[in-house]
């Protein structure tokens, strides 16, 4: 396989390319307190650090639970802070504030001021919006965002030593940073600048990345230590079109970013057998690496379904777990699932497996064992 994205260089800037975007504006806040569901979370982070993270809909909701267990699970010193939308049930709400620090509604709908305006003429531009309000955290001195869609390998908290704005190269671009991964210091001033730059010039992609680097303009040229290696931003997407590169710094992983259309969530998980069940794939939606896919669903089955359920109590929610019955029917949320009702895998070994996924013939039903592929994972782990 040949270098796909690395071998070229764009000589365009990422400010030459702006639009419209809507007047300042400014969402209205609910910060929601749940100590109750917390044990000891003042002792577990003192600190005036935080990884922050955005859900507006109840799945980049689980995907956000998902982060945060990564997170806690690699012990971080730091707080965990999730920004929501209002759309995010209840329960949902109660499950992040268990495992999250501070949970903090954004409602950029409703504050009733030039927010509101500026969504009626861009409603595109909402979650950017959302995401722009990390920067009002004032009462923490430095943040890393990470998006719902990322999950942590290792401890990453040597980020926190990286100033504002420090982020990952994006392959597709590399002049532009990819906003999913970026540490940054809270400020007001730099809030309200954002939105009047916004309101100024716009996103040229419609989202956040597009405003960030607009406004951290000389992010590609001014300081080096502000481009975090790309093992920060380690894609599904992008190991699988330069896998040489993958092979040789794969095991320096540190964070895996879902990328694409399909998401962990999007499919389902035999949680007995150890077996992520196949979303029926076409080749531009991407491939996820199985390996990382598998290592989503074992952290959610293990530490967040736990709270979920705890959340929902009798109330019955889409958990995308599947279980056997005697007659080896699928019981739950397998409707989609045209695997289901397939013959059951053969046995092939790892090795097989692997050269198949590298030749883009991915089986996501496949029969390794559990104690093989977890293996594997701790020695990415280190
Ligand atoms: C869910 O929210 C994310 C951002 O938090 C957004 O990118 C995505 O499009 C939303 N999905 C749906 C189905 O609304
Ligand atoms: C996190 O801390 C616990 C308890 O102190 C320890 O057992 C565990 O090995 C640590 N995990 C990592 C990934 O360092
Ligand atoms: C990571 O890189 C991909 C390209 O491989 C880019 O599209 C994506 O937005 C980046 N994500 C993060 C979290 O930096
Ligand atoms: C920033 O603004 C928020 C709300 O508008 C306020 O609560 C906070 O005290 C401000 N922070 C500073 C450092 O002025
Ligand atoms: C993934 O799942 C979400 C909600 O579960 C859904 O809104 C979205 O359309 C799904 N995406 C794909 C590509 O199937
Ligand atoms: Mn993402």
């Amino acid at each position: 396989m040949t270098r796909k994205m690395w071998g070229f260089i764009p000589v365009l800037n990422c400010s030459q390319l702006l639009s419209f975007c809507p007047p300042q504006s400014r969402p209205s806040v609910i910060r929601i307190a749940t100590p109750d569901l917390r044990e000891n979370s003042l002792q577990r982070t003192m600190s005036d650090q935080a990884f922050v993270t955005l859900a507006t809909n109840d799945s980049y909701a689980k995907g956000a639970m998902v982060l945060g267990q990564s997170l806690r699970k690699h012990n971080t010193t730091k707080k965990l802070v999730a920004l929501i939308g209002p759309h995010v049930a209840e329960p949902c709400r109660d499950a992040l504030g268990s495992i999250f620090d501070e949970v903090c509604v954004v409602d950029v709908v409703d504050s009733g001021d030039v927010a509101h305006l500026a969504l009626m003429k861009r409603p595109d531009l909402g979650v950017t919006f959302t995401k722009l309000h990390c920067w009002t955290l004032t009462h923490y001195s430095k943040c890393v965002f990470m998006d719902a869609d990322t999950l942590v390998l290792s401890n990453i908290d040597e980020l926190f030593e990286r100033e504002e704005l420090s982020a990952a190269p994006d392959p597709g671009w590399p002049d532009c940073f990819n906003s999913g991964v970026f540490v940054f210091r809270p400020s007001n001033e730099t809030h309200e600048k954002l939105l009047a730059f916004c309101g100024e010039k716009g996103s040229f992609d419609g989202g956040d990345q597009g405003v960030l680097n607009s406004f951290f303009n000389t992010w590609a040229t001014a300081d080096i230590s502000k481009h975090l290696p790309f093992i920060y931003n380690l894609s599904s997407v992008s190991i699988y079109s330069y896998l040489p590169a993958f092979k040789e710094y794969g095991r320096n992983a540190k964070v895996v970013h879902f990328l694409g259309k399909v998401k962990p969530w999007n499919y389902s998980y035999d949680a007995q057998k150890g077996e992520v069940r196949g979303h029926a794939l076409t080749p531009d939606q991407g491939q996820l690496h199985p390996d990382y896919l598998l290592l989503w669903w074992q952290l959610y089955s293990k530490s967040v379904m736990p709270v979920l359920q705890q959340a929902y109590g009798e109330t019955p929610f889409n958990s995308g777990l599947t279980e056997e019955s005697e007659n080896g029917q699928l019981q739950e949320d397998v409707s989609a699932q045209p695997e289901a009702s397939a013959p059951p895998p053969q046995k092939v070994s790892s090795e097989v497996r692997k050269q198949r996924w590298e030749a883009g013939q991915i089986d996501y039903m496949g029969d390794d064992s559990f104690a093989n592929i977890e293996r594997k994972l701790d020695s990415f782990l280190k």
